[in-house]
């Protein structure tokens, strides 16, 4: 397996993954400037981090489906939840992050995307910064009285510890929001956090 990752980027969640479930595996590194290339295009035609290519070629990409298909693969790392039930609260949590708050960084790292002219690329960066509180407030009360997302580890934990960093990177207001505070440290802790995050060079 080879994971195709950015530094620091959402596929930051796919590689401690990885780490957690201890198979071997291949991390690819991919310039930024590579993402457009017509080589990476044929991996992944949306020009983004994370994919997931097998040793017969082919290739996942989508972060949701790729941590779903990790979690399935190798299911005693146990990291997918218990039952039916317990796997739709870790795609609860998962899609709260991929989908409601991920997007939201989008204009905060790139503004210009999205709106010309620096004062109004200034004003949308300021505004989804203070969106992103409203999610923040959520998760850290989502995490009261627990060590992860769903009560027990899951996929869905490494995704909130990239998106805490980037929070953190970003000034996102995250005062009072101590079980995330507790929660950042305690991944930052972890032997397979550290060992992704220095593979990455972070
Ligand atoms: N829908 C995709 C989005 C992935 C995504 O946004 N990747 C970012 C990094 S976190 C990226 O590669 N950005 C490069 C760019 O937009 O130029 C997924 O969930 O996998």
């Amino acid at each position: 397996m080879k994971l195709y990752y950015l530094p620091g980027a959402c596929s930051l969640a796919d590689h401690i993954v990885l780490e957690w479930i201890g198979q071997p595996y291949e991390a690819h590194r991919v310039a930024r400037e590579e993402l457009g290339s017509p080589e990476y295009l044929r991996i992944n035609p949306s020009g983004v981090v994370p994919a997931l290519q097998e040793a017969d070629g082919w290739v996942l990409t989508e972060n949701a489906a790729i941590l779903n298909y990790l979690a399935d693969k190798f299911p005693l790392a146990g990291l997918g939840g218990e039952g039916a039930r317990g796997r739709a609260e870790v795609n609860r949590w998962l899609a709260y992050l991929n989908s409601d708050l991920h997007p939201t960084f989008k204009p905060v790292f790139r503004p210009e995307r999205y709106i010309d002219g620096e004062h109004a690329q200034e004003n949308l960066r300021s505004k989804a910064v203070d969106r992103l509180r409203i999610y923040y407030q959520r998760l850290d009360a989502q995490l009261h009285g627990r060590d992860w997302l769903t009560g027990t580890r899951s996929f869905a934990d490494p995704y909130l510890f990239v998106v805490l960093r980037w929070a953190m990177g970003k000034g996102v207001d995250l005062s009072g929001l101590d079980n995330l505070t507790r929660f950042h440290a305690r991944m930052q802790d972890d032997a397979g956090v550290k060992a992704a995050m220095q593979q990455e060079g972070l």
